[in-house]
């Protein structure tokens, strides 16, 4: 998949240098010059910089950037995100509830109204709604009737674990300092996303789809970069991408994109749009900074033009938190959980100090969307450990002891040093 997502992208490039595709919303030429500056730009001042709300859609109240309470025992506020604390996983079961979900925001969480909201495909991937002006339209009652599937799957910020390229390998880390806890798996339910293109009149020559969120446009570098949207291939969006609704049982909450959110499992999670609204279905390629600028690996060992990023690495994470205190000489259980873009978890292994061994993998988790093991540790004394768990999937993919620099600092997926101390 990630092969064919390359080429993909190799032909989106010619086409749009030949002058054949578009990015809806900025025009080609404001495209190319952000590409131009994107050497010039740092990437703090891309993603650090204070929100500037261009136009506050109808709806949408600019006040509050995360709806849900932040509790600082479950998740720990980064900018306008959010990063679920590990420990807070520690006694719960495969999924993340909603109350400790990480929140990865462009801006803010919009407050829309689910009787008027509206999902509109349009573009010249669709027989007969050539315009944004001439949708076809399907509100939430009418995507509630179509038949509905559920999906565990796992979403992940491209960015998760940015702060340990600086903290274990002393590199720059510009952008959302992220720990591990950038991550999560619900049970999303919804309707395909395949389902609707075909009954809103699906081409055979249909190339990308483009979810738009409906959250404000995102500003940065003085540049209204409009909204947060990301092309998928054809080939993706009639695969296994949800149109969720639901997230472990309810309605979607406001911060994960009430009422409805794209999944696209196994990819980054800025394929999976929030809040979404327009979907514009195209027969030639379709380009947003989402695609070219941000959410690609730039810098040695990538073209000029940076190398397009869909799937993430193998990562793994203990359910601890950070500088846990444990009692010095008693057995401890440790939980943790190991996950990749690549598909499932073969092996986890565990060092407390002492080497490298086999970690017991949850029987129930085989071949799903991440995977939960264990490990008994008696620290043998008081004192300061490091704790660390690598995991290999079944494609051969394992984790690095060094994870390989990129401009934008994106998956990290070296073995985390994790600081605990014995008493
Ligand atoms: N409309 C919209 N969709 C969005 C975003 C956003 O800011 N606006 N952020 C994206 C990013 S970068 C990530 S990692 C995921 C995070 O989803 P979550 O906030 O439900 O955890 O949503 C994606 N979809
Ligand atoms: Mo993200």
């Amino acid at each position: 998949m990630s092969h064919a997502e390359a080429d993909h992208d190799t032909r989106r490039s010619r086409q749009w240098l030949a002058g054949e595709a578009r990015g809806a919303g900025v025009d080609r030429d404001q495209l190319l010059e952000l590409g131009a500056a994107m050497a010039a730009l740092t990437a703090a001042a891309a993603e650090r910089e204070p929100v500037a709300l261009a136009s506050a859609p109808v709806g949408v109240d600019p006040g509050t950037p995360i709806a849900k309470p932040l509790p600082p025992e479950l998740l720990r506020p980064l900018d306008t995100n959010a990063e679920m604390h590990w420990a807070a996983l520690a006694g719960q079961g495969y999924v993340v509830p909603n109350d400790r979900f990480f929140v990865r925001n462009h801006t803010v969480t919009p407050r829309l109204d689910a009787d008027t909201w509206r999902l509109r495909l349009f573009g010249t991937g669709l027989r007969d709604a050539p315009t944004r002006d001439t949708p076809v339209e399907f509100s939430l009652d009418e995507l509630r009737g179509l038949p509905a599937e559920e999906s565990d799957a796992l979403l992940e910020c491209a960015g998760n674990g940015r702060r340990f390229f600086a903290e274990q390998q002393g590199e720059p880390a510009p952008g959302v300092a992220w720990g591990l806890g950038g991550v999560g798996v619900a049970r999303w339910r919804g309707v395909r996303l395949g389902t609707v293109l075909r009954l809103a009149g699906l081409r055979d020559d249909a190339v990308d789809v483009m979810p738009e969120g409906l959250d404000p446009d995102y500003v940065t570098g003085g540049i209204n970069l409009g909204r947060v949207r990301r092309p998928l291939p054809i080939a993706k969006a009639l695969d296994d991408v949800l149109l969720a609704y639901e997230m472990n049982g309810e309605p979607l909450p406001a911060d994960h994109g009430f009422p409805v959110r794209v999944v696209v499992p196994g990819w980054i999670g800025i394929s999976s749009i929030k809040w979404v609204g327009p979907v514009e279905v195209s027969a030639t390629p379709l380009f947003s900074p989402w695609n070219t600028r941000f959410y690609r690996m730039f810098g040695p060992g990538h073209p000029g033009e940076g190398t397009v990023l869909e799937t993430q690495p193998v990562k793994s994470a203990f359910e601890l938190a950070w500088d846990a205190r444990v009692p010095a000489g008693a057995e401890v259980l440790l939980h943790g959980r190991s996950w990749s873009g690549n598909g499932p978890i073969e092996r986890v292994e565990v060092d407390t100090g002492d080497g490298w061994r086999p970690a017991d993998l949850v029987a129930a988790d085989r071949g799903g969307a991440w995977q939960r093991w264990t490990a008994r540790w008696r620290p043998p004394a008081p004192g300061r450990f490091t704790l660390r768990a690598r995991a290999t999937d079944t494609t051969g993919a394992a984790q690095p002891d060094r994870a390989t620099a990129n401009t934008l600092a994106y998956l990290f997926d070296a073995v985390v040093h994790h600081p605990v101390t014995a008493h």
